[in-house]
């Protein structure tokens, strides 16, 4: 599969208002988009740290997955993110080495990314998301 980079670290918060001055004044990075993912029940917010990004979550709804992981785990690391360049092929070879896929095919993600998540209980533990650019 061989990804390129961690496109991102997604982090569950309880609120992007409340998160993002540790992450501006404290850390120095900067907030440059906020964006709602309806399908996923997030609101989500990027800062960049060299060709990685930090991926808020904000939960809109308590049955949505982030709002879900935050009751019962709290706030913290939510899922890492890497960049492939043939994301159906590399579904398809994770699939044929047994990891249990949470999204057979691509859908779109945050940013146009196409975005598929590899189950954590065959990824010790840690929610994977798979990502390519369509338009690279
Ligand atoms: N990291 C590690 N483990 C996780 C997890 C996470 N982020 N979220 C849930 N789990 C674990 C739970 O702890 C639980 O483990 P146990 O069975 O040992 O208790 C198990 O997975 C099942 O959890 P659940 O609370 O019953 O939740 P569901 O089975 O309904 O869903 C999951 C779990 C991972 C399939 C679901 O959260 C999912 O589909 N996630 C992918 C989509 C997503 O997270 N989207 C938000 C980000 C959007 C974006 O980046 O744009």
């Amino acid at each position: 599969m061989k990804p390129t980079h961690i496109e991102h670290l997604g982090i569950a918060v309880k609120s992007i208002e409340a998160a993002l001055p540790y992450f501006e004044k404290v850390l120095g990075l900067e907030c440059y988009a906020i964006e709602e993912v309806a399908e996923q029940k997030v609101k989500t917010a990027f800062l960049k740290i060299g060709q990685t990004k930090i991926e808020l979550l904000e939960s809109t709804s308590p049955d949505g997955p982030v709002g879900k992981f935050i009751e019962k785990k709290g706030e913290g690391v939510h899922h890492m993110a890497f960049a492939v360049e043939d994301l159906q092929a590399s579904l398809d070879f994770a699939a044929e080495q047994g990891v249990k896929l949470i999204d057979k095919t691509p859908r779109k993600g945050a940013e146009g990314l196409d975005i598929a998540f590899l189950h954590p209980k065959s990824t010790v533990g840690v929610l994977t998301e798979l990502c390519s650019n369509p338009n690279k």
